[in-house]
């Protein structure tokens, strides 16, 4: 058995401001592509399909068209999905019945009430059934109540006890193993059979954290208090995960984050965007892992150096970019953004790294609390223009934030 694992679509996601629907659009025409070069037995979505809650009407066509390119796929590929924490469970169920009836599966809460499961999709191929388990993101509070008080008193407990509940647990499975004979058949069927978990949280390899980018910022939260450990889930035989988006192994092969089809922050200047191919041989023996590498229409990438330097770089082909650009010039030049669109269609933002900018972040330090009005507002200028601001200006600011604590007084 073969499966395409993606995750972290983010439709609707905007670079900076800048749209990036031409973007989403074309690489999941690539995905589609590739799903009808590769034909793989299913497709797998982790989570954080849209970018918001509320997707514009924009983002529902770019899904839409992606589920039907890959609908026209002939045999059809069963698309498996989960809701991760970018999503609305609400809007997300939208025909959901329909969608099934047409083979893609959806889960976009875990269980809410004391009858309802896991949702679990049964696939077969020559060595017999792949049980995939759809478990969407979930936070603690979302499945307490089906758990006596106090059990259930953080992410971890939380993960553990909804997969524990359906007999998926690590100590569940080995029970099944010792005693094959009688008892629960979900249990034994988990035991003899392959078993996928489709998910959608922080997992972490004792205390050790998966590589971070800037784009996930939201919904992760300080200090770990959202992580859960991977031994909550290593007895499946893949971890199908989303929430992280960079392509990465937590502990082992068979658990991964598949990352975004996109770069959604300059911090993933150096990922290497791909579709995860997992390949399922016999019960025991360990996936196979491969990528299908993706290509953008447009790079995010960094530029430093001269504003000349850079300005020269600029050519036909990587006038596109989306650029982040870092001046060193010890004398600002005039109208830095300025000169730089004139060779480049998609400036992300503009920092002067120098000694006078030096200087000023040496002394602005880490704490907002600590910094003075000056400095917080040439950071608000800095965030909002795209370049910070110039020396006079510095000056003018200074003079009339003088003046104004002046009749405040
Ligand atoms: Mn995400």
């Amino acid at each position: 058995m073969r499966f395409f694992h993606i995750s972290d679509l983010h439709i609707g996601k905007q670079l900076h401001y800048y749209n990036l629907a031409g973007n989403q659009r074309a690489v999941l025409k690539q995905i589609a592509a590739r799903a009808e070069e590769y034909r793989p037995d299913a497709i797998l979505i982790c989570g954080d399909i849209f970018d918001k809650s509320s997707p514009s009407g924009e983002a529902y066509t770019i899904f839409d068209e992606f589920l039907n390119d890959l609908a026209a796929i002939s045999p059809r590929i069963p698309v498996l999905m989960i809701a991760g924490n970018h999503d609305s469970p609400q809007r997300l169920a939208y025909a959901r019945t329909f969608l099934e009836r047409n083979q893609i599966y959806l889960s976009v809460l875990p269980p809410q009430r004391e009858e309802e499961h896991l949702k679990k999709v049964t696939l077969r191929d020559e060595w017999g059934s792949v049980n995939f388990y759809l478990l969407p993101f979930l936070k603690p509070g979302y499945v307490r109540h089906l758990f006596a008080e106090g059990q259930i008193t953080d992410y971890q407990r939380a993960v553990e006890a909804i997969l524990a509940r359906d007999g998926l647990d690590r100590e569940s499975l080995k029970t099944a193993e010792q005693s094959p004979a009688g008892g629960d058949s979900r249990r034994e069927a988990f035991a003899a059979e392959r078993n996928v978990l489709l998910s959608h949280q922080f997992y972490v390899n004792g205390g050790k954290e998966p590589e971070r980018s800037d784009s996930e910022q939201r919904g992760i939260q300080v200090g770990g208090l959202d992580s859960v450990d991977v031994s909550a889930v290593e007895h499946f035989d893949y971890v199908a995960l989303g929430h992280i988006h960079g392509p990465q192994q937590v502990k082992d092969s068979h658990i991964r984050y598949c990352g975004t089809p996109l770069k959604y922050s300059v911090s993933e200047e150096h990922h290497e965007k791909s579709i995860t191919l997992v390949t399922l041989g016999a019960k025991g023996t360990a996936p196979q892992i491969e990528t299908i590498p993706l290509s953008p229409v447009q790079e995010v990438r960094r530029e430093r150096g001269l504003l000349s330097e850079i300005l020269q770089r600029a050519t036909p082909e990587n006038c596109h970019d989306f650029l982040s650009v870092t001046i060193t010039d010890e004398k600002e030049p005039y109208h830095p953004m300025e000169q730089l669109e004139e060779k480049y269609d998609f400036i992300l933002e503009l920092r002067v790294d120098n000694q006078r900018t030096r200087a000023l972040s040496e002394f602005s330090g880490p704490r907002e609390e600590e910094r003075t009005p000056l400095q917080v507002f040439a950071a608000f200028y800095q965030e909002m223009r795209g370049q910070p601001m110039s020396p006079k200006e510095e000056a003018w600011m200074e003079k009339l934030m003088n003046t104004e604590e002046e009749v405040a007084e």
